[in-house]
């Protein structure tokens, strides 16, 4: 029997949906192969929760890659700009995972949780392939060969990628909500398109949480 994985993406604080959705895809470590798709903080009311479980997870064996938002945080402490520091807490609202954390959104506030997530995040690696599926964050380009992509590529991308699309592989990704790539507004359904397929129903949106089983490509949605 071959392997089932699981991919999951842009959770963004939701840690009591992120265990339901686990059961109801009766994720057992050790057997299925979980793959989380970034985007683990910020918006949502339980970041610092979603972060312990994940790293949990990847001590099971989970693989766990980077989003935009686990970047910007980190660029957040690393520049000393508060540009970077606001961009991350006002407008990435990353004022919702200090306040997980029980901390103010005053320039540069720590602590030792905070600091092993600082050293965790440039750990994450940026995709992850199989012979004939890509799951990354946010996108891939058509030209290059995947491990010469740049960061800006794989954890931003939006319309050059899911509009201009056509590589032969199958990428699961994440990043830009279902509604968008509908063009619906009220349908946060898993969107399947040429090649491509998005998960990212915009849970701390008012969306919802979505579990993609590979290679059966059967939803689990919270
Ligand atoms: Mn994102």
């Amino acid at each position: 029997m071959s392997t089932r994985y699981l991919a999951i993406s842009d959770i963004h604080g939701q840690y009591d949906e992120l265990c339901v959705l686990l059961q109801l895809a009766r994720y057992t470590p050790g057997v299925d192969q979980l793959i989380l798709m970034g985007d683990y903080i910020d918006r949502g009311p339980k970041s610092k929760e979603v972060l312990e479980l994940v790293m949990q997870l990847e001590t099971q064996g989970a693989i766990v890659l980077s989003g935009n938002h686990e970047a910007i945080m980190h660029a957040a402490y690393t520049y000393h700009s508060k540009q970077a520091w606001s961009h991350w807490v006002d407008r990435c609202r990353g004022d919702a995972t200090l306040a997980s954390f029980g901390l103010s959104a005053k320039m540069h506030t720590k602590n030792a949780e905070i600091e092993r997530i600082l050293r965790w995040i440039p750990t994450l690696p940026l995709y992850y392939e199989l012979d004939d599926v890509i799951f990354v964050h946010a996108g891939v380009t058509n030209d290059e060969p995947l491990h010469r992509m740049s960061k800006r590529t794989l954890l931003w991308s939006r319309d050059e990628f899911f509009t201009h699309y056509t590589g032969d592989k199958l990428v699961v990704f994440g990043h830009t909500t279902t509604p968008r790539l509908h063009q619906d507004p009220y349908n946060s359904d898993v969107y399947f398109g040429r090649r491509i397929i998005g998960i990212d129903g915009g849970s701390s949106v008012g969306g919802q949480l979505h579990c993609l089983e590979y290679p059966s490509l059967r939803v689990y949605s919270v």
